[in-house]
Parts: structure tokens; sequence; C-alpha cells
């Protein structure tokens, strides 16, 4: 794994660092009060995580490391992994090393064949890769050296050595879930010549895929890789974890979160959305008319799916970097045009909306992806939140490598009743 192993040791050392001299200056100093509303409200604006993988600033997105998401978007997904679990980017000697390291443990296991091909047909792709890699429990490293009896400071190691077998099978898993659900159920061998994203674009095996599907599944993979720790996918996943469940339990359990559609689910919501509009109004669509199907979405008491964001509060820099791509490679898609006028409506109609209720009127990376798919020839948008699974597993991955290395506890906060709470007002 090249040395991918001694720079995390190398960060763990770093932040553990940090650590003692923030508990230096004083454990008991207070970050965040919490309020009513936001004990009621999910916990928004509550800073109450540590996560050192990547940080959403709500004015210029997300960064990873010291590098914002303009600086890293041209990277391979491999190089974005280093930089999680790192801080910094890798020499350029990592990837030939790292792909012959994921080359040994790219085999999907027959049994998750079986079982994957044996769920009814309509079963969702999200289901589908949350069991793949459930099923897969069995073969964790780390379980098998904790029953053993391994010291603390060891988890992270062989939790790295789980991340790195998983991360390895997910082209073929996911690309297999696609053939499997989609296809004629035929898998199209792994590559070992080509790149993590390259082998995903190549194994779906659709008509039109070339350089320009590959650099866009590249894209893809990169952006969608981590968005800090208490998103609903990052923090579930952590939170399982924390209870020394292996990264099995803990990705499929993340993807399960990441399956709903206020989270990345939206992706294909919002393709379906600019379908209907398409259906509805064709080629010659106006502004105008683009106005009234959002308020007629929203009077049906809908979201604008693509459309807000819990931290953000400017457009989204991930969105950016995939209209950048789309104004290269599908400037004449319809749906691409749809997604533009869409932009040019959409924040003016949110940000008056309801009194101003909605915080970040900005589209977020969602508002976009499924339109760049789409163009390729990827239409079935069930298949959406698999990329942004396969992807984000990077983050879930990386998270808990360096929160298992810092001797992270269990996390466990405390939950109290209404009565509890009326009692506490009534005190004061
Ligand atoms: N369309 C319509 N109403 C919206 C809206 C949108 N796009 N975004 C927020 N609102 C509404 C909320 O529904 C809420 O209304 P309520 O008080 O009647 O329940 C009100 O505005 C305040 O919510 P707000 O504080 O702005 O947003 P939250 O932090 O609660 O929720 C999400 C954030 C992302 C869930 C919300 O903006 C939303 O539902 N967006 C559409 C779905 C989406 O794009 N999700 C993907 C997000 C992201 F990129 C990801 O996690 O993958």
């Amino acid at each position: 794994m090249s040395n991918l192993k001694e720079e995390i040791r190398n960060n763990l050392n770093k932040l553990q660092d940090e650590i003692n001299f923030i508990f230096a200056q004083g454990r008991d100093t207070v970050l965040s009060e919490v309020t009513v509303g936001q004990v009621y409200g999910g916990m928004r604006g509550l800073t109450a995580l540590a996560c050192n993988t990547s940080y959403v600033d709500p004015y210029s997105g997300l960064h990873i490391g010291e590098y914002t998401t303009e600086d890293f978007s041209s990277r391979l997904p491999e190089e974005i992994f280093f930089l999680l679990c790192t801080g910094k980017f890798p020499e350029s000697d990592f990837i030939g090393k790292f792909r012959e390291d994921l080359n040994q443990r790219t085999s999907v296991p027959e049994y998750t064949w079986n079982l994957l091909r044996t769920l009814p047909k309509d079963t969702h792709p999200m289901t589908m890769l949350s069991l793949g890699i459930l099923s897969m429990e069995k073969e964790s490293v780390f379980k098998k050296e904790y029953q053993k009896g391994i010291q603390k400071s060891q988890y992270w190691e062989y939790t790295l050595e789980d991340a790195l077998n998983v991360i390895a099978k997910l082209p073929e898993l996911a690309a297999g879930i696609y053939r499997i659900r989609f296809g004629d159920g035929n898998l199209i061998p792994h590559n070992p010549d080509l790149d993590w994203a390259g082998n995903l674009a190549n194994m779906l095996g659709l008509p039109n895929s070339g350089k320009d599907f590959s650099e866009l599944i590249r894209l893809y993979l990169v952006l969608h890789c981590d968005h800090e720790g208490g998103n609903v996918s990052a923090f579930t996943s952590r939170v399982v974890n924390s209870a020394l469940s292996d990264l099995y339990y803990a990705i499929s359990a993340g993807l399960n979160g990441l399956a709903g559609p206020l989270h990345g689910l939206a992706n294909q919501e919002c393709l379906k959305f600019i379908l209907k509009i398409d259906d509805r109004y064709g080629d010659s669509l106006t502004e105008e008319e683009v106005r009234k199907y959002v308020f007629e979405t929203l009077d049906s008491g809908k979201v604008i799916p693509g459309y807000g964001h819990a931290v953000l509060r400017v457009t989204d820099p991930r969105f950016t970097a995939f209209m950048k791509f789309g104004d290269t490679y599908c400037a004449e898609n319809n749906c691409f045009k749809i997604t533009k006028k869409l932009f040019a409506v959409v924040p003016g109609i949110l940000k008056t909306y309801k009194g101003g209720k909605v915080a970040n009127p900005w589209p977020n990376v969602d508002a976009v992806s499924g339109s760049l798919l789409y163009n390729f020839g990827l239409d079935q948008f069930d298949y959406y939140t698999v990329l942004f699974g396969v992807s984000r597993i990077l983050g879930f991955c990386a998270q808990n490598i360096l929160a298992l290395g810092l001797g992270q506890p269990i996390i466990r906060p405390k939950s109290v009743t209404n009565k509890w709470i009326i009692d506490k007002l009534r005190e004061r």
C-alpha cells in the first residue's frame, strides 16, 4: 500500500499533538451551546463533532486538508483517498503502487454475487450495494484480529486493511450491480491496467462509454468523496464504527442513510424533476415556464431537489465543477440546458419562498450530476446514488480510520424527554 500507512501514522501523530494542545488549553472550553430549537431541529448548527478528513465552509464549500474543491477536482479518487487519510497529496509514484496493491484485492466473493442475483428484480441498487458490502462482513480483518485480542492502538491498522479490501472491490461490485439490475447480468472483467474510476466506467458496459465518460466518472468519484462529519451518512457510519462494529457494518449503515431523498437520493429525484419539465414543455422551454413548474412543485408540498443545504450558504463548488464539465462536454444536451434554466430561476424563488425560510436557496451537487450522467446514456436514475455511495465510501473509510487511530470512544449523546425540558424551562 505504498507509503499510505506510514503517512496515516504521521498524520495521526500530528492530530494527536493538536488534541493534546487543545486539551491543555482547557477541556471545559465551551464551543457551542444547545438551544431548545436545535434539540428539536436536527441539531442544525450545533458544533459537537471533530472530523479531520474534510471541512465544509458555509461560504467556500468543501475543503480537504488545505485544498479547496477547485484545487483537488482534477485529481484521481485514489489520490483523494490518500489526501483524506493523510491531509496531503501522495508522491507521483503512489498511484502505480497503490493500483498494484488494489489489484490483489479486487475479487468480489461468489456468495455476494449469488445473493445479489437472487434479489427481486425491482430491488433498489442502493439496497444491493449496501447488502453486497454487508454480505462480505465475515471477511473483516479487523473483526478477526479483534477476536484474537489486539491493542486499541492497532485498531486503525486493521480497519485500514478492511478499507483497502472494500475499496478495491467497489468498481467490480458497483458495476456488477448495474449489470445484474439493468443489463444482461454478465459481468465485465476488471482490467488491471485501468485506474479505479476508469475500471468502474469500463465495467458498466455502456454503449457510449469512452474517454469523456471515464472523465465524468473520475470527476463524480472525486466530488462526492466526503463532506465533513455531521451529514447523515458519514455520521451514521462513524456512530456504528464507534461501537467497534467493523467497517463492513459501518459502510453499509452509512449507505442506508445516503439512500434517502433528502440526502444522496436527491440526484435521482433531481433528474426525474428535470425530465418531467422536459416532457411537459419540450425544446422551447422558457424561464417563465420553469418558474411556473417550480411554484407548482413547491405548492404541492414538495422540495426542489438539488437546492438547499444544511451547512452551505452559497452555490456548492461541486455544482460549479460539474457545470464546467457540462459546458465542455454536454452544452447541447436538453437536460443540461434545463439544469441551467433552473439555476437561473430557482434561487430567486427560494430566497423569498414562505417568507424566506429556506436557509440556502443555492444549488448543491445533486442539482446537476444526474444530467451529466444522462447525457452519456446512463439513464437508470435509480443507479445514480450508487455512484455517490462508491465515492462517499472513501470518506467513511478515512473518517473511521482516523477516529480509531485517535482512540475516539463510542458515541453516545444524551437524550431527554419533553417533560425533562419543560421542567428545565420551569426552573428558570
Ligand atoms: N425546496 C423547498 N423547500 C426547501 C428546500 C428546497 N430545496 N430546502 C429547504 N427547504 C425548506 C425545508 O423543507 C424547511 O421547511 P419546513 O420548515 O417546512 O420543514 C425550510 O426550508 C428550512 O429548511 P433549511 O433549514 O433551509 O434546510 P435543512 O437544513 O433543514 O435541510 C436539505 C437541508 C438539503 C435537506 C433541504 O435543503 C432539502 O430538502 N433540499 C432538497 C433535497 C436535496 O437537494 N438534498 C441533497 C442535499 C445534499 F447535497 C446532500 O446531503 O446530499
